[in-house]
């Protein structure tokens, strides 16, 4: 495709950054196109989020029939997984299994982090540049990043003074033997701290669980999937598939239509009952339409999971302090497998930080106030700087716009969640103000990765080889996306979703709620225009997208 003799020429084509999801299809893709690639991944080996977060009872709380590659009916054919969620060593061998049976691990350089990406105006070229300092150019830029992918810093006051053992969820590097017979502590109960939590109380002398917000653990009812269950999968992929890419939430969710309120007590509870038994994001949460729009439907369907904490938890002070007082879905809900009985043994304690949060850590001690608790080892399970801390980590520069934190000095700007105003080539798979982050990723990135192939060949066609959005379509897809959070409880909680949860942060929501579905047919019926509010070579197509969202409601 490139030019050899142009002062232009790239070095390849695609530069992309990362070697999970995003990536390996991102490279698959390329390939397809006819399109040379160089893509670039920290850690020694591809995996992406599933590299990193090893720590004891990792799983992804979408269920892996649907967390998985949909480009390739051999691929579904062949692969077989062993449980509804499967562990994390099983996803990071499907991935593995993914880029050798594609032959994808060719295109990337492994122990090689991307530390900047600048933009040559003039060459219309990214330049990046890798933390042995030996640069690449290439004429587009893919962040195959991750949202989940940068630890949040270790905010935790004084955790530099304690000498035991540390080590954090999203960076396991021990075992879980390691922790056998210790004093530990868990810091954090987002879904990492409640996968692990049961297993670490099964080896430690001691738990001590450090709770700052109670989060509502929903049963996973994980369990093996049986032959008949897979046979049944393995015929029906083409339509799973499609009814994933239609859905609300990238999995076969089909949005309830009546309302909580508008139903007795009586079948309200043995609707929620049923919810429960089912549980996963097709649980309690999704029974009615109403639950993540109206406070007092939501809270009907909270206080059934409170019952329920109430009804496992023996202690009813410490079940008092796992209730939580938020909506039931403003945030992650998470999926656990014992998580309320875990404290019920007595080798567990939990120490609420809602009232006084942790003051400072001696050597061997966390201090709060003027109590001390002992530990031998503090496990962090803080969560994540999301999506904005991976992408800012690339260092992306161009001379018109700055840096993207500068960009995004109020809060995050995009077109689709895939482009930004000022960064022509740069392309975001799954990034913030796309579907990713209330949905099943995977979804979003095959989508996306689909979409900017589409656009890039488009473009091509046209003879025109940068391509950026208009400020102008880019405004209205943030209005987009805040008008579809303020309709729904997301915008009242705090979380790692609006940014919350990383001091100084600019609170934005950080996705799009609106669907899967509709984001889809929305970025579909964009192609179809010629590609409204992008301009290519210089030259926009209108009118821009929030005429197109409101013909597609
Ligand atoms: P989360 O969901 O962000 O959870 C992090 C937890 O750590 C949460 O309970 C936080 O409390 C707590 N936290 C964070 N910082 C502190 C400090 N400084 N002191 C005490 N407690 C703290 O991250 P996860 O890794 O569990 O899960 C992330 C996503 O991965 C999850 O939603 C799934 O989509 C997969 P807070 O709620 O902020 O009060």
């Amino acid at each position: 495709m490139t030019d050899p003799t142009s002062p232009t020429t790239p070095d390849v084509d695609v530069v992309c950054v990362g070697a999970g999801f995003s990536g390996l299809y991102a490279a698959y893709k390329a390939a397809e196109q006819g399109w040379t690639f160089a893509g670039f991944e920290t850690a020694p080996d591809v995996g992406g989020t599933w590299h990193w977060n090893t720590y004891p009872g990792a799983r992804c709380d979408v269920e892996s029939i649907y967390y998985s590659y949909s480009f390739s009916e051999e691929l579904q054919q062949e692969w077989t997984w062993s449980e509804r969620f499967a562990p994390q060593a099983e996803i990071l061998s499907y991935i593995n299994h993914v880029a050798d049976r594609f032959d994808l691990r060719r295109h990337f350089r492994f122990n090689s982090r991307v530390a900047a990406a600048r933009w040559l105006p003039d060459e219309h070229l990214w330049e990046v540049t890798l933390d042995s300092g030996e640069t690449r150019r290439g004429r587009y830029l893919l962040a195959g990043s991750g949202g989940l992918s940068t630890p949040k810093n270790f905010d935790v006051p004084g955790l530099e003074n304690f000498t035991g053992l540390t080590v954090s969820t999203s960076r396991w590097n021990i075992s879980l033997d390691d922790l056998a017979g210790k004093r530990v502590a868990v810091i954090g109960t987002g879904s990492s701290g409640v996968q692990c939590i049961p297993l670490i109380a099964e080896v430690a002398e001691h738990l001590t669980v450090f709770q700052r917000t109670p989060n509502y653990v929903l049963p996973a009812r994980n369990a093996p999937l049986s032959a008949d269950v897979v046979d049944e999968i393995k015929s029906n992929y083409p339509a799973i598939r499609e009814e994933c890419w239609y859905s609300p939430g990238g999995i076969p969710d089909r949005p309830a239509t009546d309302r909580a309120l508008d139903v007795s007590e009586e079948e309200r509870r043995r609707r929620y009952e049923q919810a429960y038994e089912r549980s996963g994001f097709l649980g309690v949460g999704a029974e009615f339409s109403d639950l993540l729009t109206d406070p007092k439907a939501n809270e009907t369907a909270a206080e059934f999971v409170r019952e329920k904490i109430r009804q496992t938890v023996e202690d009813p002070k410490t079940a008092a302090l796992l209730e939580p007082r938020f909506p039931l879905g403003a945030k992650r809900s998470c999926f656990g497998t014992g998580y309320y009985e875990t404290f019920n043994r007595p080798n567990v304690s939990l120490v609420s930080l809602r009232d006084e949060p942790i003051t400072t850590m001696t050597s061997d001690s966390i201090i709060i106030g003027s109590d001390s608790y002992a530990v031998d080892a503090i496990v962090l399970a803080i969560g994540f700087d999301a999506f904005t801390g991976p992408l800012f980590a690339l260092n992306v520069t161009t001379p018109e716009a700055g840096t993207l934190q500068q960009a995004w000095a109020d809060g995050v700007r995009t077109y689709l969640g895939i482009m930004t105003a000022g960064f022509p080539n740069f392309f975001m798979i799954a990034g913030p103000q796309s579907p990713a982050l209330a949905s099943n990723v995977v979804v979003t990135i095959e989508q996306a990765v689909d979409w900017i192939a589409d656009l890039i060949a488009h473009a091509k066609a046209k003879g025109g080889d940068v391509i950026e959005p208009t400020t102008e379509a880019q405004e209205d897809w943030v209005k987009i996306t805040e008008a579809t959070v303020n309709q729904t409880l997301y915008a009242t909680t705090d979380s790692w979703y609006r940014g919350s949860n990383v001091t100084g942060k600019p609170t934005t929501f950080l996705g799009y709620v609106g669907g899967v579905g509709r984001y889809r047919r929305m970025c579909a019926e964009i192609g179809r225009r010629g590609y409204p509010g992008v301009r290519i070579g210089g030259q926009a197509v209108a009118p821009t997208i929030g005429r197109i969202d409101r013909e597609i409601a």
